[in-house]
């Protein structure tokens, strides 16, 4: 019988991201040594047969249709939140309340204020709270934050990040949640920048003034099941300029209409002495040039980030095998469980949710006012 002390998972959400957290939580005690063992307690959906087929597939102990339920429970200790955008805050507040640790889904809510109460709401009831900026946990990312700390490329003058993704491209492609603001909050400002900031913020400091542009190419789209169409009233591709507070310049680009970049996340960073790039699509891989490389012999060389030495990378295979997207997912939960066992709170937490949130609101209010935006926290 494992000593381990047992933490009761219950969570709200079943598809894409509940498979991805389902993944992790029973993935994590095989790679990593921790004195926690996450219990896929309850999982809940509003439509019944569905989150039971889910709960089969996945392997969760139970299931509840109601998260309001789930919440007055005393046999869940963690509130794991990936529903759709506008119910993020009810959801955590109440978790909060009731005194579960939560983590939740990008972006944390639907603008500044939701965000800043639920931040408060986790502070106030002295609960572990994350936010899933799952890319965060690349060991190329997490190695690249370690050089950028180390001073291997200087000081930073450039940061330029690209978040494409195509599958919005088929103008019959319905109108789902993510397209729809009231739900939604906004589009791909939301749904990918938000990462983007997140991977800029970790690696390179605080942005202090930004502006915005955004485009809705699609501007109507069928209702799923009726035969109608309505306004897609959210973002299809944003772009922004930043300035940082440490006087690095930013230029950020996000679109659901990069034909051919499935899942392009990818940034560079340019500093006195040397740059750093990533690309998600080879996320094992970082690029790194060096000022300081014999002349003639300079260019960006590529990084394995599968030796031991890499954040994270020693917890699965040998040199050389790779992991994948859901291991980001698995690192994340490795950490969120290390906060709860050590009760000091991990990064990225709800206040990084609310910062990030903040650059988001400006962005957005920028593309439509024109201005250029200074940040307020
Ligand atoms: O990480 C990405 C997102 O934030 C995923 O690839 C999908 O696109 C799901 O939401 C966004």
């Amino acid at each position: 019988m494992s000593l381990k002390r047992k933490v009761r998972i219950g969570m709200i959400g079943y598809k894409f991201m509940g498979k991805a957290h389902s993944h992790a939580y029973r993935d994590l005690p095989f790679y990593f040594d921790t004195d926690i063992d996450p219990v896929l307690q309850t999982i809940v959906g509003r439509d019944e047969a569905s989150v039971k087929r889910a709960a089969d597939k996945f392997g969760w102990l139970s299931y509840e249709t109601d998260w309001r339920r789930l919440i007055e429970r005393n046999d869940i200790d963690v509130i794991d939140i990936g529903t759709p955008n506008h119910l993020h805050a009810d959801i955590a507040i109440a978790a909060a309340q009731a005194g579960k640790h939560i983590i939740c889904e990008k972006p944390l809510a639907m603008q500044k204020e939701q965000a800043f109460t639920m931040w408060k709401a986790a502070q106030k009831a002295n609960v572990i709270h994350m936010i899933s900026h799952n890319y965060r946990f690349a060991p190329a990312i997490q190695y690249a934050k370690k050089l950028i700390n180390d001073g291997v490329i200087g000081e930073i003058y450039h940061v330029r990040a690209q978040y494409l993704q195509d599958w919005l491209m088929d103008a019959d492609f319905p109108l789902v949640w993510r397209l729809k603001k009231d739900i939604c909050g906004s589009g791909t400002l939301g749904d990918l920048m938000a990462h983007s900031i997140d991977l800029a913020r970790f690696l390179v400091g605080e942005i202090k003034e930004v502006t915005g542009m955004m485009e809705t190419f699609i501007q109507k789209r069928p209702v799923e099941g009726e035969p109608t169409m309505a306004d897609v009233d959210v973002d299809d591709a944003v772009a922004a300029l930043a300035k940082f507070e440490n006087g690095a310049f930013g230029v950020f680009e996000a679109s659901r209409f990069g034909k051919g970049n499935r899942n392009g996340n990818r940034l560079e960073i340019n500093g006195s002495k040397g740059s750093l790039r990533w690309d998600m699509e080879n996320m094992n891989t970082l690029q790194l040039y060096l000022d300081n490389d014999v002349f003639g012999m300079q260019g960006f060389r590529t990084i394995h980030c599968t030796e031991s030495v890499h954040p994270y990378a020693g917890a699965y295979w040998p040199a050389g095998h790779g992991i994948g997207y859901e291991h980001t997912f698995i690192n994340l939960m490795h950490a969120f469980m290390q906060g709860i066992s050590t009760h000091v709170n991990p990064s990225p937490s709800f206040e990084d949710g609310y910062r990030n949130q903040v650059v988001l609101d400006a962005i957005a209010k920028s593309a439509s006012n024109g201005a250029r935006l200074k940040i307020k926290y």
